[in-house]
């Protein structure tokens, strides 16, 4: 039986995965480096300094460790700036019932998100105490697909892996629960990938799963 859920972060509980789009574009633009959506597809859930790799491939020269560190720093500055608009509203659909409706059943809810910028994230909509654990990019060594972030949310809330459930909108979020012994909701993006137990529509759906 499913004991805790762990929600991922952008693309899941509210749609930064917008905004980092819209920064990483500026960021190709500037660099005259081609991006587009299916290079963003695998950029989500996986750190900053790997998705800059990852952009990188597409670049005609090469970068050096500090201009590599100068260009993330850059694109964090344009991704900081977009979260400013953030309020409680955006919140994905059915955030806010999705998450009152495990604590009414007992069910213990955590953040397992790559990104650095939870805190921030989680105070702007009005989330920041919404969850009894939070393991995000700050405490971990290495990103999704690794299970780390998972595990680490997992022996925050005192639960087995076995009996958590992931929600996710990355591929490589999957793996990670996958890899962590956890089981999969696929959601948004990832909404299609062989990795998923379940398949969400909207988080709604989620308590169909977790109640029935
Ligand atoms: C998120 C995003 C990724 C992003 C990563 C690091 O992870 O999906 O695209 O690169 O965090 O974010 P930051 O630059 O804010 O540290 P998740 O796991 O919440 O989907
Ligand atoms: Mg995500």
């Amino acid at each position: 039986r499913i004991q805790a859920v762990i929600f991922d972060l952008d693309g899941v509980l509210v749609h930064t995965d917008r905004y980092h789009y819209e920064a990483w574009q500026q960021l190709a633009d500037e660099e005259g480096i081609s991006f587009d959506v299916s290079i963003n597809d695998r950029l989500r859930g996986v750190s900053r300094m790997e998705s800059l790799d990852i952009i990188l491939e597409k670049s005609l020269r090469s970068y050096t460790k500090s201009e590599k560190e100068a260009l993330a720093d850059r694109k964090n500055g344009y991704y900081r700036e977009l979260l400013h608009q953030l309020t409680p509203s955006d919140a994905a659909d059915s955030a806010v019932s999705c998450i009152d409706s495990c604590r009414r059943h007992g069910v213990k809810i955590a953040i397992g998100s790559s990104s650095r910028n939870t805190p921030i994230i989680l105070e702007r909509i009005g989330l920041a105490h919404a969850f009894d654990a939070i393991a995000d990019g700050n405490q971990i060594a290495r990103s999704k697909p690794d299970p780390e972030v998972f595990l680490l949310a997992a022996q925050q809330l005192g639960v087995d892996p076995a009996h958590c459930l992931v929600v996710e909108d990355a591929e490589a979020g999957l793996a990670a629960a996958e890899r962590a012994g956890m089981s999969k909701a696929a959601i948004g993006a990832a909404y299609e990938s062989p990795l998923a137990d379940f398949r969400l529509r909207s988080l709604a759906e989620l308590a169909g799963i977790l109640f029935e």
